[in-house]
């Protein structure tokens, strides 16, 4: 019997946030390559593409968008939020801008997220010492509960966290698209 060509449903998944914040560690940490800084410093990946498993068994095609630059907001980025199914905005504990920058993202966001995709915000890099924080915990929680936020607690480093963030966002991309 020839076997049918399964042709696998795809989520775009877009990741925003300063640079330095783990975008990139972020992604290889969800692809268990494992967190090389060789590979790091010297491959530029914009967009990473992975069959994903659901909790529901099915099997999707996701791609990850990595959509921030040194300059920020341009028509290609802007052109991201618009495609991506959901969005992973993230900050730095050890990195206060990193914070202080995220309303001006969900400022960018709001504005250019016409159908309303789900958004969670992941905080980065709790691996490093709680000496180093600048923000803590408490203000990110209620940062997340004021501007709607499931949040998530992550690092690229120890991987905590990261299988937890990425599904929660990707099944919920597809119960979107599935309604
Ligand atoms: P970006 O893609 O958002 O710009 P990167 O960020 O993934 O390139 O990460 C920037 C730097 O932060 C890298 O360090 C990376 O190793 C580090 N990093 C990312 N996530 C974590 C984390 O969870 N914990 C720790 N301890 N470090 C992290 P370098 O030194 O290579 O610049
Ligand atoms: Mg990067």
């Amino acid at each position: 019997m020839k076997e049918d060509k399964i042709r696998l449903k795809k989520i775009k998944i877009g990741l925003l946030c300063d640079n330095c914040v783990g975008k990139t560690s972020i992604c290889y940490a969800l692809l268990n390559l494992g967190f090389t800084k060789e590979i790091l410093s010297t491959t530029v990946t914009n967009r990473i593409e992975t069959e994903y498993p659901l909790n529901n068994g099915n099997v999707i095609k996701l791609i990850l968008l990595d959509i921030a630059g040194y300059e920020r907001f341009r028509s290609i980025e802007l052109r991201n939020i618009k495609r991506a199914h959901g969005l992973i905005l993230m900050m730095d504990f050890t990195n206060y801008r990193s914070f202080e920058n995220l309303d001006s993202w969900l400022k960018q966001i709001s504005e250019n997220n016409e159908k309303n995709i789900p958004i969670v915000l992941f905080g980065n890099k709790i691996d490093l010492p709680k000496k180093d924080w600048k923000v803590t915990v408490e203000q990110v929680k209620e940062f997340a509960k004021k501007n709607n936020l499931t949040y998530f607690e992550t690092s690229a480093k120890t991987r905590k966290g990261v299988k937890e963030g990425f599904s929660y966002i990707v099944n919920k991309c597809y119960k979107i698209l599935e309604e």
